[in-house]
C-alpha cells in the first residue's frame, strides 16, 4: 500500500483517540445513570475499526454488532448524534430508539449494530449481494466477535459470500473472550482465520493492535474484493480492557493478564510510534488531546440538551415504506 502522507497518519491517531475518549465518557454517563440498557466498550480495540475502515471509500457499507461505537464513528457518525442515540433523546442517530446496541447511519452507510450474536453476517452478506446484483463497486465490511464464528448462519453466509463472489471482508475481532467464555474452551481450531479454507476464500491473521497493520491487510481485502469480487475472512487478534459490558465483573480472567495485555495498548503504541518517527511532537498529541475532549463534552451537552422522543413516535419508523 501506499505510503501514508503526515495528515493521514494523524487523522488515524485523532480516530482512535476519539474512540478511546468518547468510550470513558460513556462509561461516565452510564454510571450516572444517563445512559441506560446495556453498554459495551470497544476499549482496546480501538485499532481494528479504525485501520479497516480508513481503507473505505464513504458509500462502502459497515456492519457491526453490538461493541460498535467505534465503527459508527470511524464511518462518519456524528459523535453528538451518537450520544444522543445512547442517552436515548430525540435528536440522536435513530432518534433514540435504537440505542448503545442499535445505532444506524443510513448517511453513512452504517448498517448497523446488531445484539443477535453473528446476526450482522447474513445481513451484511444480503448487503454485498445487493450491491452485487445492483452492478455496484461497493464493498461491505462485516465485524463480528470471535463467539460469533460457531453459529450456523457464519457458516451459512462463508459458504454463499464464496459461491456467489460477493464483495464483502469478514473480520473477526478475537479479543479472546465471548462474555466469560474463552476461545479455546469454545473453539476446536485455535486459529480462527483458518476456517477460511473451508470456504476457499483468502484467510488471515492480522496483529489487531497495530492499526497500521490491519489497514494494510484490510486494504489488500477491500481492494481484492472490489476488483476482482473475492470474498476474505480476517482474524484481528486483539483485547478488550474492559469488561464485556457495563455489568460484567470480570471475574473469569485475572488482573495480571489485563494488565500484561495494556501493555500494548492500541492507542498509546501508534502514538509512541509516530512519535519515535517524529511524525506528532508532546505538543501535537496535547493538541490533538484537547480537540478531542471538546468534541467529546460538546456531544455530551448536544445530548443534554436534547429532548426525549414523544410517545406517538412509538408508532413511527416500524416498517419501511420506501427505500
Ligand atoms: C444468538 C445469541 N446468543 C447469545 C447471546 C448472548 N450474548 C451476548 S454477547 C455474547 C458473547 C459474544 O462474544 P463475541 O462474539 O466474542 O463478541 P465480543 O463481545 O467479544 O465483542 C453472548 C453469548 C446473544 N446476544 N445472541
Amino acid at each position: 500500500m501506499q505510503k501514508l502522507e503526515h495528515k493521514e497518519l494523524v487523522d488515524l491517531l485523532r480516530q482512535m483517540l476519539l474512540m478511546r475518549r468518547f468510550e470513558e465518557k460513556c462509561a461516565e454517563m452510564y454510571a450516572l445513570g444517563k445512559i441506560g440498557g446495556f453498554l459495551h466498550l470497544y476499549i482496546g480495540q480501538e485499532a481494528v475499526a479504525t485501520g479497516a475502515i480508513s481503507v473505505l471509500r464513504p458509500d462502502d457499507y459497515v456492519i457491526a454488532s453490538y461493541r460498535e461505537h467505534g465503527h459508527a464513528l470511524a464511518k462518519g457518525s456524528d459523535p453528538r448524534k451518537v450520544m444522543a442515540e445512547l442517552f436515548g433523546r430525540a435528536d440522536g442517530l435513530c432518534k433514540g430508539k435504537g440505542g448503545s446496541m442499535h445505532l444506524f447511519d443510513k448517511t453513512h452507510h452504517f448498517l448497523g449494530g446488531h445484539a443477535i450474536v453473528a446476526g450482522q453476517i447474513p445481513i451484511g452478506t444480503g448487503a454485498a449481494f445487493a450491491s452485487q446484483y445492483e452492478g455496484k463497486d461497493q464493498v461491505t465490511l462485516c465485524f463480528f466477535g470471535d463467539a460469533a464464528v460457531n453459529q450456523g448462519v457464519f457458516h451459512e453466509a462463508l459458504n454463499l459470500a464464496a459461491l456467489w463472489h460477493l464483495p464483502i471482508v469478514y473480520i473477526c475481532e478475537n479479543n479472546r473472550y465471548g462474555m466469560g467464555t474463552a476461545v479455546a474452551r469454545a473453539t476446536s481450531v485455535k486459529d480462527l482465520y483458518r476456517r477460511a479454507e473451508a470456504y476457499g476464500m483468502p484467510g488471515e491473521a492480522v496483529d489487531g493492535m497495530d492499526v497500521l497493520a490491519v489497514r494494510e491487510c484490510v486494504g489488500l481485502a477491500v481492494e481484492r474484493a472490489r476488483r476482482e469480487r473475492i470474498p476474505s475472512f480476517i482474524e484481528a487478534k486483539t483485547y478488550r480492557f474492559r469488561g464485556h459490558s457495563m455489568a460484567d465483573p470480570g471475574t473469569y480472567r485475572t488482573k495480571e493478564e489485563v494488565e500484561q495485555e495494556k501493555q500494548r495498548d492500541p492507542l498509546l503504541l501508534f502514538r509512541n510510534h509516530l512519535m519515535a518517527e517524529a511524525v506528532v511532537k508532546e505538543s501535537d498529541w496535547k493538541a490533538l488531546e484537547k480537540e478531542v475532549r471538546a468534541t467529546v463534552e460538546e456531544a455530551v451537552r448536544y445530548a443534554d440538551a436534547s429532548p426525549e422522543p414523544p410517545v406517538e413516535w412509538l408508532h413511527t419508523d416500524v416498517y419501511v415504506s420506501e427505500r
